[in-house]
């Protein structure tokens, strides 16, 4: 029996050092310990000795099992280590290899216009006002004299969220909010995205891009309207364009009046220009002089202050600034389009 097992053990020695990964070392555990294994019949061996004898073999085997055991849980730590040194080193990061380079994306057309319309007001000391697109109809229209039953209070030429609520036609609601909340002198361009009904075509759009302004302050006239826009249409066409004023109407300013500026491409001289179609003049904006009644219902007295403001539309502005025939490009997302932009 003794010399059964040492011929057991040293026999399993000399396979587990030759085992070289974890299938080997589980073969060695079935042919040791399995139904069939050296062990496991030597156990069964114990029924042919007489009872006296038994204690004594059941307990040499059991500690040379225990042996064996020891001896194939070292193996195992051994080429458990071994298997996962050999897989770090086949997932080896080289991080020396230069990185995945991102691109760098561009700014759209329309930030780049709106941005530009901003610099230029920015530098008149005009700030910034922002405001929701979903818009009581309150400041949408009720405030800026619009009152119920004006046509353009249709369901037909808004998107009405409820009864109350819209999606804002104008940014005009955003002047109404600082005048409702603010103190003149009051000097602010509104830019930002409007929404309209209307049907999808080259120069039509749902949704498009304002850009408002509106002064308010002690002594505001006509002349202060004229020449801020003035300045305006020179630092954004060139310094040789001239403005012309041409009497208007809107329900929130009186007088109202709608400003061309001479053509920045031709200047007038060419009967077939594509900016201008010929005329010598593009019209730019809408303007005029803030309503007494607007001024009183956003909490401002008019016999005090008095105001100016106007609205232009960012997406006419940049299709001819970039000559984009189709409006729709600026909303597609194409990035064969978008990237004509980068570095502008
Ligand atoms: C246009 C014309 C305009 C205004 C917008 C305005 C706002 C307040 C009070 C008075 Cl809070 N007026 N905005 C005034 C005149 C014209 O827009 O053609 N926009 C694209």
């Amino acid at each position: 029996m003794k010399e059964k097992l040492d011929n057991i053990i040293k026999n399993a020695q000399a396979e587990l050092s030759k085992a070289e990964n974890t299938k080997e070392l589980n073969d060695i555990r079935q042919q040791n310990l399995g139904k069939k294994g050296a062990f496991t019949e030597l156990l069964k061996s114990l029924g042919s000795l007489s009872p006296d004898e038994r204690p004594q073999a059941g307990k040499i085997i059991n500690e040379a099992r225990m042996m064996f055991e020891n001896m194939l849980t070292e193996q195992e730590k051994k080429i458990k280590s071994l298997e996962k040194q050999i897989k770090l080193s086949l997932e080896t990061i080289d991080v020396t290899l230069p990185g995945e380079k991102s691109s760098i994306g561009s700014a759209h057309p329309l930030s780049l216009v709106r941005d530009e319309i901003e610099n230029i007001f920015i530098a008149m000391g005009f700030e910034i006002a922002e405001g929701p697109e979903i818009e009581l109809d309150h400041f949408n229209f009720e405030l800026l004299n619009v009152p119920k039953g004006h046509p353009a209070r249709d369901m037909q030429d808004s998107f009405y969220v409820d009864e109350t609520r819209l999606l804002r036609t104008h940014t005009s609601p955003v002047q109404a909010r600082v005048m409702t909340t603010q103190k003149p002198p009051i000097r602010i361009i509104c830019p930002g995205r409007v929404y309209r009904f209307d049907e999808v075509d080259a120069t039509h759009s749902p949704v498009f891009h304002q850009c408002e302004g509106l002064v308010v302050d002690r002594g505001i006239n006509m002349a202060h309207l004229r020449g801020t826009i003035d300045v305006f249409a020179k630092r954004m066409y060139g310094s040789k364009v001239k403005t012309r004023f041409r009497p208007s109407f809107f329900p929130f300013t009186e007088p109202s009046a709608e400003v061309d500026v001479s053509c920045y491409l031709c200047g007038g001289e060419d009967k077939n220009c594509r900016v201008c179609k010929g005329s010598g003049w593009i019209e730019i904006l809408g303007c005029g002089m803030v309503n007494p009644n607007v001024l009183k219902m956003c909490g401002i007295d008019p016999d005090i202050y008095s105001g100016f403001a106007f609205g232009m539309g960012i997406d006419r502005i940049t299709t001819s600034r970039y000559t984009i025939s189709d409006l729709r490009t600026l909303f597609e997302n194409d990035m064969r389009f978008l990237k004509q932009f980068q570095g502008l």
